[in-house]
């Protein structure tokens, strides 16, 4: 009977890490988010899982001037990352992956996997987090509710959180991003990644789940603001999509 019990439980294991749990191995904190996932929303946003497909923009390209002008946004999502995402899938089918499970899933063991599925996968994820991050300008535009208070914990005050993810995005010398992310013991934290690594990589030094990502390469605001990436932050602060950060910082609390 033991023995059986003990078999049992090892096919139930096996079955749901080939469910899409895999993910969860290693990164602590996203296991019962993962967890809690049904097959349904797998692919879509309203998991917070990422398909290998391009997903249309939530706005139109002129919908966030002012802070990024149309054209940088109609190159960004129609070529740079159209390309991250037709080129990840070029490195799954060449690499065997499943495409039908979710991106994270291969991210979380990335270094098992080429270059070019690091530099695309990453590119593809980053960007869909990116567009989603954000929103048409909203005057006064701050985090409310548990967000804020967790910031405010975290960092001392919003606007201290502010400067120091300013500071990441401005110091990442060369290309990159700035992220906000809850590691494993649930705790907000600040970094930045060179390239389009992310902090779901295994070879990444900042590990967790991104709530807040900034693209920091010089085509997400070079026709407007030149050299001027501080600048560029400075104002991006407008069109943060703060529900959207609160509704995936739920997730993980
Ligand atoms: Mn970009």
């Amino acid at each position: 009977m033991a023995t059986k019990k003990t078999t049992n439980r090892r096919e139930f294991i096996s079955t749901s890490l080939k469910g899409g749990l895999a993910i969860g191995v290693g990164l602590g904190a996203t296991a019962p988010l993962l967890q809690s996932f049904s097959t349904a929303d797998q692919h879509t946003y309203s998991g917070f899982q990422t398909g290998f497909d391009q997903q249309p923009l939530p706005y139109k390209y002129d919908a966030l001037e002012n802070v990024i002008d149309a054209m940088t946004m109609e190159i960004h999502y129609s070529k740079h990352a159209a390309a991250y995402a037709k080129n990840v899938k070029e490195a799954a089918g060449a690499e065997k992956v499943d495409i039908t499970k979710p991106l994270e899933e291969v991210l979380a063991k990335i270094s098992s996997y080429s270059a070019k599925m690091r530099n695309n996968g990453g590119g593809h994820y980053n960007h869909e987090l990116f567009w989603q991050c954000m929103q048409p300008k909203k005057e006064g535009n701050t985090p409310s509710g548990s967000l804020q208070q967790s910031i405010t914990q975290a960092f001392g005050s919003f606007d201290e959180f502010k400067k120091q993810f300013t500071d990441a995005g401005k110091n990442r010398f060369g290309s990159g991003w700035a992220w906000l992310y809850v590691d494993k013991d649930k705790k907000l934290k600040i970094g930045s990644t060179p390239n389009q690594d992310n902090p779901l990589m295994d070879i990444s030094d900042v590990k967790g789940f991104p709530l807040l990502g900034l693209d920091v390469w010089e085509h997400a605001y070079y026709l407007k603001y030149q050299n001027k990436r501080a600048d560029y932050i400075d104002n991006w602060w407008n069109v943060v999509n703060w529900n959207y950060v609160q509704q995936r910082f739920d997730k993980m609390s």
